[in-house]
């Protein structure tokens, strides 16, 4: 489906595997035109580090905006991960609302929870700024933490059909357009995803790597992005992306000093097979 300009909007974590330093080197391999406005300039992600600095960025996020605009610039796709400030999120809808190109596709991965909880930075203001913009997304990834958290619904680390069902209708109700909720397991020794829209759901179930890893929200949805950009329909980009993540994980199981994200660089000969898939 050719070349897109795809803006990812997310902190630069300097160290430590996710965000930005995750989705240009994926947007990339799945050979689009990879723009970025960073959110946030962390010296670390907040994860497990202590100590790390952090740059709010949301000043210069209007400037930005607008010289691009001057220029007549615009976007195939645009996709938000991890934001700086509650306030952020007001431009960075914004910038989904006037910043697209005729056809683009936004993408919302909420990315700030996890395992329950809250990441440390964010509170109630901004989970309730994050339900206006992942309303005004096309395709949202939320894992089920985020999910609970758009939606005012109970976590829960075991659930049921009839539970997920309920977080999609949800989530849906909250004006998410397709869903492709991750991390939704309904045994103990597998994972999968979900792909909800107006069409109905889809879940592709894989393998579950006993160990929680940083970072593979990211890489997952950077993946999803990619592959959905380079044409595959929401539920095979959802598989591919999965299959890699999975991979992923499992390169950087056995080093346990590497503790703080995946090591992905070695599988995107892997990722990008994938995508040439799509043309031949
Ligand atoms: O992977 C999500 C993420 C992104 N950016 C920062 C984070 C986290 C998760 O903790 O701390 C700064």
């Amino acid at each position: 489906m050719g070349y897109k300009r795809i803006l990812t909007i997310q902190d630069i974590s300097c160290v430590g595997q996710c965000s930005l330093t995750v989705a240009l080197p994926i947007l990339s391999a799945a050979g689009h035109e990879t723009c970025i406005l960073p959110s946030a300039v962390l010296s670390t992600h907040t994860a497990g580090f202590s100590g790390y600095t952090f740059r709010d960025l949301t000043d210069d996020i209007p400037d930005i905006a607008a010289h691009w605009k001057k220029e007549k610039i615009g976007f195939d796709g645009i996709y938000t991960g991890y934001l700086g400030s509650t306030r952020q999120i007001g431009y960075v809808r914004e910038i989904i609302g006037s910043l697209g190109n005729k056809g683009s596709v936004s993408f919302v991965d909420p990315a700030m929870a996890d395992n329950g909880k809250l990441y440390p930075a964010f509170d109630d203001e901004y989970v309730k700024e994050m339900v206006t913009l992942v309303s005004a997304a096309d395709i949202i990834l939320p894992n089920i933490t985020e999910a609970c958290f758009l939606t005012g619904t109970e976590y829960k680390e075991r659930y049921d059909e009839e539970y997920i069902d309920l977080l999609l209708k949800r989530l849906r109700s909250v004006g998410a357009k397709t869903v492709i909720l991750t991390g939704v397991g309904y045994s103990e020794d597998a994972t999968g995803v979900l792909v909800y829209d107006d069409k109905g759901k889809a879940y592709y179930q894989h393998k579950k790597i006993s160990k929680n890893s940083h970072g593979t929200g990211d890489v997952y949805a950077s993946a999803f992005v990619g592959a959905y950009m380079s044409g595959m329909n929401a539920y095979d980009a959802a598989k591919t992306a999965a299959d890699f993540t999975v991979r992923t994980i499992e390169n950087t199981i056995d080093d346990e000093g590497h503790w703080y994200g995946v090591k992905f660089e070695p599988v995107l000969p892997y990722y990008i097979e994938q995508i040439k898939k799509i043309d031949a």
